[in-house]
C-alpha cells in the first residue's frame, strides 16, 4: 500500500477576503501535495476557515449578521479562490461542523481527564486582530509588538491549559526531532521561546459566545486557537483514532506563515502531547509578501488580489512567479515587474521556446510523429542523463518545502536543453544529415516529457498540455515513468504543436480595464 502523506493549510479567518497570503499559503500545499502523489504517495491535502473567536463575531455584528448566517455566506469565498487557484484539496474543514465541534470538546474532555486543564481567572492583555494573549513584555503602547494589532486589558474567568509544566518535555522533543520546524534560524526563535519559560494558557473565555462551547460549563466558549488547531485531526475523524486518523496522523507537514509559528510549534505539541496523542512530524513557516516594497495592508489599499493575478497573467504564470521569485521561508516582495519578467523570460522563452522549436521541427520535418533515433552521441547522452538524474534533486528539495529550488534545478536543465538546440542546430541537419536530425529531435522530446512531469506540480495546466502533444497517456505521467521507465515510442503519432506559455504583452494604455 502507497505510503501516507498528510500535509495542511491553515484554516483561514473568514473574516478578511482572501488575499495573496491566502492563495500562497495554499498553493505552496498543493504544489507538494501534487508532487507527492505524483511520485506514488496516498496523499491528503487539508484546508478550510476558521470561523470562531471573537474577531468573525465582531466582523458579523458590524455587518448587523448573525454569525452562523455570515460565515455561511464568506466561508465559500475560501473554496472559490481553491477553485481559481487549482487546489486540489481532499478535504475542506469548516470549524462551525459538528465534526469539528465534537473533536474540540472531546480533547478538552481528554486535557481535562488528564489534569491538563483547570479553572482559574485571567487577568492580561488580548488582541483580537491577533486572536492573541500577550505578556507585558510583548507591548508596548497599546499595541503588540511583534503584530502592531491593539490590545486591550482582560479580566475573566478561564480555564487555563498547563502550559508551564511542558517547556522541559517541549525542548526534549525538539531536541530529538531536529527537522520539527523548517526554516532552521525560525527553528531557534522557537527554541528562545520556549527556552524563556512558558506561563500557563487561557484555554476559554466568558466574554463573548462564538465558539466551542466548553463541555459542562457552557458560560465558557473555547478558546479560539485550541479550537483552530484541532482541525488537523478533527478532519481525520479525531475523537475515533481508526480509520483517517490512523492512516495519516501525525501529519507530514503543516505549512504556516511565520506570524503563526508559535500556535503551531509550541502551543499544539503540547497540547497533544497532554492529550496523549502524537505532535506533528513537521511545521514549515513561510516568509511575507509584499507589495513593490510596502507592508501590504487594508489601509493602504495595495492588498494584492488573487484572482486578479491570475484573470490577468493566467494561473500557471501566477503559481510559477509565486513559488519561484521568492525563497520559501523568506520574506518577499511582489513587483508587477518581476511577474512580467518571469513570465516572459522564464516561461514563454525558456521552457515553452524550448517545447515549442522541438515540436514544430517534428511536426514539419518528421511527419508529426516521435521520431526514430540513431546512435546517440555523448552529448545526447549527456543530456538525458541530467534529466534522468533532476527527480532526485528535485525531490530533495521537495522534501525541505523548497519549491524555489526545485525549480531553479529544473530550469538549469532546461537552460542545459536550449543550449543543446542551439549547438546541435537540426534545423540544418534536415538537408545534411536527416537521420542526426531525428536523433536529436528523440532527445529533445524525450527531455521535453521528463521536464514536463517534473512540472506537473508547479504548472499543472501548461505541463498536462505539453504532455497531451508528446500523446503521453494519462496514466503514464507519474514519477516512475520519469527517465529509460517511459521512454516516447518511436512512430507514436502526435497531435500538432500549440505554444503552451504565452508571452504576457500588456495592453495598450486606454484598453482594458
Ligand atoms: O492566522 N504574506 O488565519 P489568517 C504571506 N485562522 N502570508 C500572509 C500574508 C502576507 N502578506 N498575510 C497573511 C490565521 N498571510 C488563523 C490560522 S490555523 C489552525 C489558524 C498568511 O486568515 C498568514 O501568515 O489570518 C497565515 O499563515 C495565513 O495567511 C492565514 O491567515
Amino acid at each position: 500500500m502507497a505510503e501516507p502523506f498528510y500535509i495542511t493549510t491553515p484554516i483561514y479567518y473568514v473574516n478578511d477576503v482572501p488575499h495573496i497570503g491566502h492563495a500562497y499559503t495554499s498553493l505552496a500545499c498543493d504544489a507538494f501535495a501534487r508532487f507527492q502523489r505524483l511520485d506514488g504517495k496516498d496523499v491528503r491535502l487539508l484546508t478550510g476557515t476558521d470561523e470562531h473567536g471573537q474577531k468573525v463575531e465582531k466582523a458579523a455584528h458590524d455587518r448587523g449578521e448573525d454569525p452562523q448566517a455570515y460565515t455561511d455566506r464568506v466561508s465559500g469565498r475560501f473554496r472559490h479562490l481553491a477553485d481559481a487557484m487549482g487546489f486540489a484539496h481532499d478535504d475542506f474543514i469548516r470549524t462551525t461542523e459538528p465534526r469539528h465541534k465534537d473533536a474540540v470538546q472531546a480533547l478538552w474532555r481528554r486535557l481535562v481527564e488528564r489534569g491538563e486543564i483547570y479553572l482559574g481567572k485571567y487577568a492580561g492583555w488580548y488582541a483580537v486582530r491577533d486572536e492573541a494573549f500577550y505578556a507585558e513584555d510583548e507591548i508596548q503602547d497599546g499595541r503588540a509588538i511583534a503584530s502592531g494589532a491593539p490590545v486591550a486589558w482582560v479580566e475573566e474567568p478561564s480555564y487555563f491549559f498547563r502550559l508551564s509544566a511542558w517547556g522541559g518535555r517541549l525542548l526534549a522533543f525538539y531536541e530529538t526531532n531536529p527537522s520539527f520546524v523548517g526554516p532552521e534560524s525560525r527553528f531557534n526563535e522557537v527554541r528562545r521561546f520556549v527556552e524563556g519559560g512558558l506561563n500557563d494558557l487561557s484555554v476559554s473565555r466568558t466574554t463573548f459566545g462564538w465558539g466551542v462551547h466548553v463541555p459542562d460549563d457552557p458560560d465558557h466558549v473555547v478558546y479560539v486557537w485550541l479550537d483552530a488547531l484541532t482541525n488537523y485531526i478533527s478532519a481525520l475523524g479525531y475523537p475515533d483514532e481508526g480509520g483517517l486518523y490512523a492512516r495519516f496522523w501525525p501529519a507530514d507537514v503543516h505549512v504556516v506563515g511565520k506570524d503563526i509559528l508559535r500556535f503551531h510549534a509550541v502551543y499544539w505539541p503540547a497540547f497533544l502531547m497532554a492529550a496523549g496523542l502524537e505532535p506533528p512530524k513537521r511545521v514549515f513557516a513561510h516568509g511575507w509578501w509584499t507589495n513593490e516594497g510596502r507592508k501590504i495592508s487594508k489601509s493602504l489599499g495595495n492588498v494584492i488580489d488573487p484572482f486578479a493575478l491570475v484573470a490577468e497573467f493566467g494561473l500557471d504564470p501566477t503559481r510559477y512567479f509565486l513559488l519561484r521569485e521568492v525563497p520559501f521561508g523568506n520574506d518577499g516582495d511582489y513587483s508587477r515587474d518581476a511577474m512580467v519578467r518571469r513570465t516572459n523570460s522564464d516561461l514563454a522563452n525558456d521552457y515553452g521556446n524550448l517545447a515549442q522549436r522541438s515540436l514544430s521541427m517534428i511536426a514539419k520535418n518528421l511527419g508529426g510523429a516521435v521520431p526514430e533515433p540513431g546512435p546517440f552521441t555523448e552529448g545526447d547522452d549527456a543530456l538525458l542523463a541530467r534529466a534522468a538524474d533532476l527527480p532526485d534533486e528535485v525531490r530533495r528539495h521537495m522534501a525541505v518545502q523548497a519549491p524555489h529550488l526545485a525549480l531553479e534545478a529544473i530550469w538549469a536543465v532546461i537552460a542545459d536543453a536550449n543550449r543543446y538546440v542551439d549547438a546541435q542546430a537540426p534545423w540544418k541537419l534536415r538537408k545534411t544529415d536527416p537521420a542526426r536530425m531525428a536523433t536529436v529531435l528523440y532527445v529533445l522530446a524525450e527531455t521535453v516529457r521528463n521536464l514536463a512531469i517534473l512540472t506537473q506540480p508547479f504548472m499543472p495546466g501548461g505541463s498536462a498540455k505539453l504532455l497531451d502533444q508528446l500523446a503521453v497517456p494519462d496514466d503514464a505521467r507519474g514519477f516512475d515513468r520519469l527517465g529509460a521507465a517511459g521512454r516516447l515510442k518511436p512512430g507514436t503519432p502526435l497531435p500538432a504543436p500549440r505554444g503552451v506559455f504565452p508571452r504576457f504583452v500588456e495592453a495598450p494604455a486606454g484598453e482594458g480595464a
